[in-house]
């Protein structure tokens, strides 16, 4: 294990995880000790045009994988429309290595529920909710609490703080599916429908919720709202890029020493972040990793030092997604990784349209043949065919997603699929395997 230096020690700067390891953080006496509900009464006080443009100001990205400026889809709730207005947060974390949203509802829920009224405020919406993920049920349980206990203080309800705005909040679980964190499959699901996709144009911040305009954020975007409102638009510009501003929070796994969260300002580079991570496991040697969950293109050994921020790893030819950066050595093998993706995204595909439904199912046997040892040569050419048919050609971004590790795979490592081909690679896979559901 590798201790960091001092200069890469200084790029952690703790801002959404500060509450993080204080004891009973998540109970509502020891947040406001800890300048809690401060940014609200602050917030309530300024006119909501103010904090919209303060949050245009600060320059921050949807931290959901997208990264669309957060002010921008603010600004797109029409006003004085005489519709209901609704906040959604976005808190179906399910992006296979992505593990940032549920240990900030966990440790820090009310900062997720002062985000949350700020936000409601700036785009006049008096009711929101936050979609999360079925399977965390130690976070529901923990943000249902805070809400509880904002109620009972005046922050949530009627006439909040004397200010005259009113906001129910309400804690909904989803039902563990992946597609649910697509924002309009979950807006269908939060309605009571079976969560699907829908077609978009018209987006949410116009058609969204009942119809109504709805902004759709994730955790990470609105538990940043508070500190943009106490510390101010060029406190955050301090921290990240020009154009990927504020601190981000980049969650490691893998064949690391110290897996867990690191909250750096944005640009930080996977060799420093590794560093920090107390670098490789003993024995093993960085070979392929994913700057943004499995739905974003393999980078290799040889992109240690670009900066996470959106520009430049889309330079590099991959997403920032996520940020959820899982690490693979030399011991692993990027067909077999490729193929318990692909089998995941077989699984969640929500079957509505041909290109995802079909091209993963086939995808999924080709894998299957290769890794057993019965592949062929054509094989590789119909796994980037298929790709070609789905990227650009699905309904949503499952569908291009589930391609990323496919052709990025191919890209740099064609040479452990033709040796599984050529024989050269034992099977991973029995013949009872190849034949599996
Ligand atoms: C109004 C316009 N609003 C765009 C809004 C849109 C949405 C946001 C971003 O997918 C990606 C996906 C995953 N008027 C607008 C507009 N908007 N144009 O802006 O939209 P978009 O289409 O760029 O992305 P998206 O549909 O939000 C998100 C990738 O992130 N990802 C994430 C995976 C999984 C999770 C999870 O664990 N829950 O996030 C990882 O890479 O593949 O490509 O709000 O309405 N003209
Ligand atoms: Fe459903 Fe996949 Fe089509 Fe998205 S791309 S709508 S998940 S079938």
């Amino acid at each position: 294990m590798t201790t960091p230096r001092r200069e890469t020690l200084a790029k952690l700067t703790p801002v959404l995880t500060k509450r993080w390891l204080s004891p009973d953080a998540w109970r509502i006496g020891t947040y406001e000790k800890l300048d809690g509900y401060a940014a609200l009464r602050k917030a309530l006080k300024a006119h909501p045009d103010d904090l919209i443009q303060l949050v245009k100001d600060s320059g921050l990205r949807g931290r959901g994988g997208a990264g669309f400026p957060t002010g921008l889809k603010w600004g797109f709730i029409p006003q004085g429309d005489g519709k209901p207005h609704y906040l959604v947060v976005n808190a179906d974390e399910g992006e296979p290595g992505t593990c940032k949203d549920l240990p900030l509802m966990t440790h820090d829920p009310h900062s997720l529920v002062e985000g949350v009224i700020i936000a409601s405020y700036a785009i006049r919406a008096n009711r929101a909710y936050i979609y999360i993920r079925g399977e965390a049920v130690h976070a529901a349980r923990r943000l249902r609490n805070a809400v509880q206990e904002a109620y009972a203080k005046g922050y949530l309800g009627r006439n909040i703080q004397g200010s005259g705005f009113d906001l129910e909040l309400v804690v909904h679980s989803g039902a563990g599916a992946y597609i649910c964190g697509e924002e309009t499959a979950l807006l269908d699901s939060l309605e009571g429908f079976r969560g699907q996709p829908r077609l978009r144009p018209p987006f949410p911040a116009t058609h969204g919720l009942y119809a109504s305009p709805t902004v759709v954020n994730n955790v990470g975007t609105i538990a940043s709202v508070p500190y943009i409102v106490l510390g101010g638009a060029d406190w955050w510009k301090s921290m990240g890029t020009e154009k990927s501003s504020g601190p981000m929070i980049y969650s490691l796994s893998g064949r690391i020493a110290n897996p867990g969260q690191y909250e750096c300002s944005m640009g930080i580079t996977l060799r420093e972040l590794l560093e920090l991570a107390g670098g490789m496991q003993p024995g093993h040697n960085l070979r392929f990793w994913t700057p943004g969950g499995s739905s974003t293109p393999l980078l290799t050994a040889e992109h240690l030092d670009v900066p996470l921020d959106f520009e430049s790893v889309a330079a590099a030819g991959s997403i920032l997604g996520t940020t959820a950066t899982q690490i693979f050595s030399d011991q692993d093998c990027p067909v077999y990784a490729t193929y318990r993706w692909l089998e995941f995204y077989h699984h969640e595909s929500c079957g509505k349209c041909t290109p995802c439904r079909e091209g993963n199912y086939w995808m999924v046997r080709v894998y299957r043949r290769i890794l057993s040892g019965q592949g062929t040569h054509e094989d590789l050419d119909t796994l980037l065919d298929t790709c070609d048919n789905i990227l650009g050609r699905s309904f949503c971004g499952l569908g291009d997603g589930a391609t990323s590790s496919v052709t990025s795979s191919l890209k740099y490592f064609k040479q452990d699929y033709l040796d599984y081909i050529e024989g050269r690679t034992a099977p991973k896979l029995s013949d009872k395997q190849l034949v599996g559901a």
